[in-house]
């Protein structure tokens, strides 16, 4: 039987953005580090029962060895699991962060496999499926192929980092998140990243989302969700603001 579930759900944090290395431009990189301890704050303060992180938890893939390190040791110090996707600027490429670096050593859950894998986290009755981008480009489609239910039993969660194409959409974009692949998929819950700002963009019987990002965007606050799965009564979505740091 379904359990209630309370997720977190953020992307888009661009840790190292501007940032190579070195003494260059550490002022950039402190203000990314003290943004994404916000975001871990604020999503703390609320005690999910899981963290999803749907994409660009780095800003390229020459982040710094020390930056990456950080990164995950405060995601394996939270007190709930943390379940992400790479995003387009931390993907898949020969020099990836995360061929380089062993989140799953420290315990932060990364779905990685280009065809897509479902995680079973038991004892909160979920599974969760992702898959890992290894190019941004027109022809990665994000949602292709998302397999079925996996278990009556069990919350069924997606994440996918991509630009949503509405209904009777086109798109040249890369990485396009079609409406359809939306709604015939059998998520409870669709995390998405891309997208600096929260949106709606459930379709059919599938809610999904885009969190936004942790900083401010054109004077708007930063935002994660919360999401609650209430047996019987689906998804609630509330948006959350993340204080932004100076
Ligand atoms: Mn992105």
């Amino acid at each position: 039987m379904h359990r209630p579930l309370r997720l977190a759900h953020c992307s888009d944090i661009h840790l190292d953005s501007d940032y190579f290395g070195g003494d260059w431009n550490l002022t950039r990189r402190d203000r990314d580090r003290a943004q994404f301890d916000a975001l871990l704050a604020a999503i703390g303060a609320q005690a999910p029962d899981l963290m999803l992180l749907a994409g660009d938890l780095f800003d390229h893939n020459r982040a710094s060895a020390g930056t990456i390190e950080w990164a995950c040791e405060r995601l394996a110090a939270l007190p709930f699991p943390v379940v992400m996707i790479p995003g387009n600027h931390d993907c898949l490429a020969e020099n990836a962060i995360y061929h380089r670096h062993d989140f799953a050593a420290a315990g932060v859950h990364v779905l990685l496999d280009p065809a897509g894998q479902t995680l079973t986290l038991a004892k909160l009755g979920v599974a969760i499926w992702g898959r890992g981008m290894v190019d941004h480009h027109p022809g990665h489609r994000p949602l292709a192929d998302v397999p079925a239910r996996p278990d009556a039993d069990l919350w069924y969660l997606g994440l996918a980092h991509g630009v949503h194409v509405p209904a009777h959409g086109e798109s040249r974009n890369s990485s396009p998140i079609h409406a359809h692949e939306i709604e015939n998929a059998e998520f409870d819950y669709l995390a998405l990243g891309h997208i600096h700002c929260p949106r709606d963009v459930s379709a059919g019987r599938t809610p999904a989302w885009y969190s936004g990002a942790p900083h401010p965007v054109i004077g708007e606050p930063g935002s994660f969700l919360s999401v609650t799965l209430t047996p019987g009564e689906g998804a609630r979505v509330a948006v959350c603001g993340v204080p932004p740091v100076r």
